[in-house]
C-alpha cells in the first residue's frame, strides 16, 4: 500500500494548458450534470444519474491514461471520464434522451451508460461490478498477445492497460473479488479505480465493509493498492499516473481508491434526506473538486477569476447548443428496440 505522499509528483510535470484543459472538462461536465437534473425535474427525461462531486478523480484518470489507446471500462458515474476521453456532451445528451443517434447505444440502454469503440471506451451492463470481469480480461488479452507477438505490427512496442471504475459499495459483488484476483494471479496491466463516495444508494460504506478502505483488500489479491483525495485533481493524477507506469512496465495491477463524496441523491429517482444528514451534505460541498482546483489554478497565478467565469459561461454555452442539437434529433423507431447495443453483424 503507498500513500499519496510516497507517490512521485506526476502532476507537477502537468503543463498550464493541460491543467487549464483538465478544469474546462470538470465544468463542462458540471454544467451538463446540472441541465441533466433541470431536464429531469421538467419531465422531459427518465432518469438521471450523476457525476457531480467526482469530477476530480475522473479527469484526472482520463489524462493519466493514453486516451484512445488504452481500454476503459467505466460506471454510470463516469461523466467526467468519459467527456475528457473525448465523448461529446451532445453525445450524453442523446442517451440521455433515448435518441436514434445515441452513440452509446441508438437509445436502448440506460442513459449514461458510455460507450465509444473509436475511443477504446467499452459499453457496459447496467448490473454493477460486470464491468471489472471484462476490464480483467482486456487486460489479460492484452498481456497474452504482447507476450506471444500477437499485436498488429504498428503496435508492437505500445503499452496498453484497461481501467474500469467501480463504485465503493459495489465491490461486495462476487464479480470483483473474481476480476481482481485474477488481476493479481496474472500481474495484468489493470486498474480498478474505486470511486469511494461512502454510500451505495442509502447504504453507509461501513454497513459494506469492515475495513477502513477498499484499497486495504489489495495485498489480498497481490496487487497494488492505494488511496488518495478524490476531490483532489493532483493527488488523483500523481496516484493513478503512478498505477499506469507500474501497468506499463508490467509490474501489475493497481487497486485504487478515491475518497469522494456526491452532494447530490444518488440518482433521480432517490431522496438522500432519507438516510444523510443535510450538515453532512453541507461539509462536504466546501471541498467541491471544481471550487478546490480553481483556488489551485488562482493560486499559482495560471488563472484569474475573471477567467474562470469566462470558462463558465463557455460551458454554458456548449450545454445549451448540445441540448437545441439534441431535442432535433431523431427517436428512435419503436421496432429498433431490441437491436444490438454495441457491435451490429456489419462491425468489422
Ligand atoms: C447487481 C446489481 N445490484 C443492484 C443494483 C442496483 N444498484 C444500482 S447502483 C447501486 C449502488 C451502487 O453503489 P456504489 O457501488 O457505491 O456506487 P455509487 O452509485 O455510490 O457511485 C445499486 C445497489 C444493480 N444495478 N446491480
Ligand atoms: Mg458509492
Amino acid at each position: 500500500m503507498t500513500t499519496a505522499a510516497e507517490t512521485r509528483s506526476y502532476a507537477a510535470q502537468l503543463t498550464r494548458d493541460t491543467l487549464i484543459e483538465m478544469y474546462r472538462f470538470m465544468v463542462v461536465s458540471r454544467r451538463l450534470d446540472e441541465r441533466a437534473w433541470a431536464l429531469h425535474r421538467q419531465g422531459k427525461i427518465a432518469f438521471h444519474i450523476s457525476a457531480i462531486g467526482h469530477e476530480a478523480c475522473q479527469v484526472a484518470a482520463a489524462y493519466a491514461i493514453n486516451r484512445g489507446v488504452d481500454y476503459v471500462f467505466p460506471y454510470y458515474r463516469d461523466l467526467t471520464l468519459a467527456l475528457a476521453l473525448g465523448s461529446a456532451p451532445q453525445d450524453f445528451l442523446l442517451g440521455a434522451f433515448g435518441k436514434a443517434t445515441d452513440p452509446y447505444s441508438g437509445g436502448r440502454q440506460m442513459p449514461s451508460h458510455f460507450s465509444s469503440r473509436a475511443l477504446n471506451i467499452v459499453s457496459g451492463s447496467s448490473s454493477v461490478a460486470t464491468q471489472i470481469p471484462h476490464a480483467a480480461g482486456a487486460a489479460f488479452a492484452i498481456k497474452y498477445r504482447l507476450q506471444r507477438g500477437l499485436q498488429a505490427p504498428d503496435d508492437a512496442t505500445q503499452p496498453r492497460l484497461a481501467l474500469t471504475c467501480i463504485g465503493e459499495g459495489s465491490t461486495s459483488q462476487g464479480e470483483w473479488y473474481e476480476a481482481m484476483n485474477w488481476a493479481g494471479v496474472h500481474r495484468l496491466p489493470f486498474i480498478c479505480l474505486v470511486q469511494n463516495n461512502y454510500y451505495a444508494i442509502s447504504v453507509p460504506y461501513d454497513q459494506q465493509s469492515a475495513l477502513p478502505n477498499v484499497a486495504d483488500r489489495a495485498p489480498a489479491f497481490g496487487v497494488h493498492g492505494v488511496v488518495f483525495d478524490g476531490n483532489d485533481v493532483l493527488a488523483s493524477y500523481d496516484a493513478l499516473r503512478a498505477a499506469v507506469e507500474r501497468a506499463y512496465r508490467g509490474e501489475g495491477a493497481t487497486l485504487a481508491e478515491a475518497k469522494t463524496y456526491r452532494p447530490v441523491p444518488h440518482s433521480s429517482d432517490d431522496d438522500d434526506r432519507s438516510y444523510r444528514t443535510r450538515e453532512e451534505v453541507e461539509e462536504w460541498k466546501r471541498k467541491d473538486p471544481i471550487l478546490r482546483f480553481g483556488s489551485t489554478l488562482m493560486e499559482r497565478g495560471l488563472l484569474r477569476q475573471d477567467d474562470l467565469n469566462a470558462i463558465d459561461a463557455q460551458a454554458r454555452a456548449e450545454v445549451d447548443a448540445a441540448l437545441r442539437d439534441t431535442l432535433a434529433a431523431p427517436d428512435p423507431a419503436p421496432e429498433d428496440a431490441l437491436g444490438a447495443v454495441y457491435a451490429t453483424e456489419d462491425t468489422p
